[in-house]
């Protein structure tokens, strides 16, 4: 089985890559990441010398560069996880997100066709569904929710959702969704609210906490979504969405007390900001039809978790400090040299 994965430098992508060469060590692994901001050769490093993975930066937006991809790797399944993933950033410049999250699935999928693929997976989000009432517990977002979105970002995901059905509907490929709530886990760029908050208060720095912090997200351990994706490329219906959650709904704001408390921080850090234009209320995934038709339910348990993030962080500050001092942006260009990659 050839597997590409998109934006494998990333967060949610690297992971899942650790997670496949773990579990399918016969699988070859081919990732395509640009490189922006987000994503970190380091956290790839130690798979670059591996047979059966390859690495090659270019942006799934180009178009030449991921027909020639298609053409010398024929993969078997494509799971998109490239993306501009940061709502904030969204909201100062949306444009790239257009760009990458739209047109870079068009592109991925129009390779598809070309070449042909037992299965296109676009990793999608729950933000698509916009957001719920603090004053109503009892609804959740199950795959019939209506698309309603609040930001840029989320808007451009529900355009690449719905390019993907339409991908299906109109030409028949085999296309698959799925929708994640809010991850932690290790190498989650310092932008989002857990790991900014670990840098931060590990640096004695201000915890920004936006309007009151009582937003509240629905918190997923990493490993648990890649293991859903993992079910979904292999066993999901084509043609389906699936809802991916943990059932762990928590405000901002205690997030980031437990964060302080964890280490041994004072509370008298964070710091009550301007909130963000549009700010989604709540999230709350209902993931019965994943666990229905697939047997999936979360395996990490919040307070593991957050504590196992934490203590990651702690035992790998040279990956976020060169993310913090800018220097990871200069790693692509010395193992280039240093290895033969691409
Ligand atoms: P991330 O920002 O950490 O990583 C994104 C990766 O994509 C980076 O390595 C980046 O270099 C790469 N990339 C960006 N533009 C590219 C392009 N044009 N061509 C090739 N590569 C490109 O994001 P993440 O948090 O790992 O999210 C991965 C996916 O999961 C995204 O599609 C996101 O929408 C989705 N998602 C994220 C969460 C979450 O909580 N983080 C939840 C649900 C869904
Ligand atoms: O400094 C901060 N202070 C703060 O209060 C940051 C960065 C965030 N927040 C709040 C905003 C949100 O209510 O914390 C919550 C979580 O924020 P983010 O980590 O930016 O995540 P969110 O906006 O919920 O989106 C995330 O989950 C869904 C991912 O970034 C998306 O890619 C994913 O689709």
């Amino acid at each position: 089985m050839n597997i590409l994965v998109t934006g494998g430098a990333g967060f949610i992508g690297s992971n899942f890559i650790f997670h496949m060469i773990k579990k399918y060590p016969d699988y070859r692994i081919v990732c395509i990441d640009s490189l922006t901001y987000a994503g970190n050769l380091a956290t790839l490093e130690p798979l670059l010398k591996r047979r059966n993975f390859r690495f090659v930066r270019a942006s799934i937006t180009d178009k030449a560069e991921v027909d020639k991809l298609f053409e010398e790797e024929k993969p078997d399944i494509a799971v998109n996880f490239a993306a501009e993933s940061h709502v904030d950033r969204s909201i100062e410049n949306p444009s790239v997100f257009l760009e990458t999250n739209i047109l870079g699935t068009q592109i991925l999928m129009d390779a598809c066709r070309k070449y042909g693929i037992k299965r296109y997976h676009q990793v999608s989000t729950d933000e698509v569904y916009g957001d719920l009432p603090l004053d109503r517990p009892d609804l959740f977002f199950t795959e019939e929710t209506s698309i309603h979105t609040s930001s840029p970002y989320s808007a451009s995901k529900a355009g690449a959702d719905l390019l993907a059905g339409a991908y299906y509907r109109t030409y028949g490929l085999p296309v698959t969704i799925s929708r994640c709530s809010n991850n932690y886990g290790p190498y989650q760029f310092p932008e989002k609210l857990i790991p900014l908050m670990i840098v931060n208060a590990l640096a004695d720095k201000p915890l920004p906490v936006y309007g009151k912090g009582e937003n509240v997200r629905d918190w997923l351990y990493v490993e648990d979504h890649c293991i859903a994706i993992d079910l979904i490329i292999h066993g999901g219906r084509i043609g389906e969405i699936y809802n991916i959650g943990g059932h762990n709904e928590m405000k901002n704001i205690d997030i980031v007390k437990i964060i302080c408390e964890e280490l041994k921080k004072p509370e008298s850090l964070i710091a009550y900001v301007a909130d963000r234009k549009g700010h989604d209320m709540r999230y709350a995934v209902d993931p019965a039809k994943i666990h229905r038709e697939l047997g999936w339910l979360p395996e990490t348990k919040f307070e593991d978790g957050i504590r196992r993030t934490i203590r990651w962080y702690l035992e790998n500050k040279s990956w976020w400090k060169e993310i913090v001092s800018g220097e990871y942006r200069n790693r692509y260009e010395r193992l280039s040299k240093e290895m033969k990659i691409n």
